[in-house]
């Protein structure tokens, strides 16, 4: 076979590939390489620019989600990470967060961690300065004191309002999509991948509720070898099925980031014997050949990828 007939067949055979993976519903494959970053919902498009700002500026990809992350977490606008965060049914802001490192398989996290808005840090010193990986409550926030963190009241006045008038009308359901997290995953032009997740939780939660936000394979897993997948929706309902491992695993099998993440709702939805649309979980994953992917139940699930090309939100595959 002449050269040129060969490529032709190894070009045609790619086509069918791609061709394959977008009837699977796959996002189209972007770049083959980082930096890359996806992260959940609209307030994730800031936080993914400023984690290629740091990376740029000579930060490891680590740095840069945590920097990422912190954006987010300290946007009083956003009503479901950090300061502003809505508070649990106590009226108590309680945040949880986890970060993993792909280099190493090294991880922190914190949960119920208070009068501290930068969750995402604290969990990331966990890592770094003690020989665990996750501390919670109190213990987190004498950590986080010792650490010499800084203090802020996290309850925004409009937020002690609306949970004032919850605790009115108690009873009444939580209105549908007051949850939102940051989920937000990077990998460098080695190829080097971190992930970070920070959250309030579900809003009214109970006093020391913990969701699957600052759970390793939960709301977040890094594999090395292989990509990340972070997590946003009804925390209970990811973390009894280890939802971004089981992604990071699919991906290991050979499965593309959006295949993976929609494989990992199926999965919930039947163990759970409920359609996908009685879910809420919602999904973003990156692999190590740098492509994205995400997923979700809730109509309202979006995305953001910021790469050195484009910033911008995508609308991932939605799973009802
Ligand atoms: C939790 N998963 O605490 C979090 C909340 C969330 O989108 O992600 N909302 O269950």
């Amino acid at each position: 076979m002449n050269v040129n007939r060969r490529l032709f067949g190894i070009l045609s055979s790619l086509t069918s590939v791609a061709v394959a993976q977008s009837a699977r519903g796959a996002m189209p494959i972007e770049g083959t390489a980082g930096p890359l970053f996806i992260a959940t919902w609209p307030f994730g498009l800031p936080a993914c620019k400023q984690s290629l700002v740091s990376l740029k500026a000579g930060g490891s990809v680590l740095d840069a989600v945590e920097q990422g992350i912190r954006v987010a977490e300290a946007d009083t606008e956003v009503d479901s990470v950090g300061v502003g965060g809505i508070p649990n049914a106590n009226g108590v802001v309680q945040l949880d967060a986890c970060i993993m490192d792909g280099t190493n398989q090294k991880a922190g996290a914190v949960a119920a961690l208070e009068d501290y808005p930068h969750p995402i840090s604290v969990a990331r010193k966990v890592m770094e300065r003690t020989k665990h990986v996750f501390v919670v409550g109190q213990g987190a926030k004498d950590f986080a004191a010792q650490q010499g963190f800084e203090k802020q009241d996290l309850l925004t006045p409009q937020q002690r309002e609306k949970w004032k008038q919850w605790l009115k009308e108690n009873g009444k359901e939580v209105p549908k999509g007051s949850h939102d997290t940051i989920s937000l995953l990077g990998i460098d032009a080695e190829r080097r991948i971190a992930g970070g997740c920070s959250t309030s939780g579900l809003a009214y939660k109970l006093h020391g509720r913990v969701g699957d936000s600052p759970l390793i394979g939960g709301g977040l897993y890094v594999d090395g070898e292989v990509g990340a997948a972070g997590a946003t929706g009804i925390g209970e309902n990811i973390l009894r099925y280890c939802g971004t491992f089981l992604i990071c695993e699919l991906m290991r099998q050979g499965k593309t980031p959006t295949e993976a993440c929609i494989g990992a709702i199926e999965r919930i939805a039947r163990g759970d014997r409920k359609k996908p649309a009685d879910l809420s979980v919602n999904f973003v994953a990156l692999d190590k050949q740098g492509r994205w992917g995400a997923a979700g139940t809730d109509e309202s699930f979006v995305a953001a990828v910021v790469t050195n090309q484009e910033a911008k939100i995508i609308k991932p595959e939605i799973v009802r």
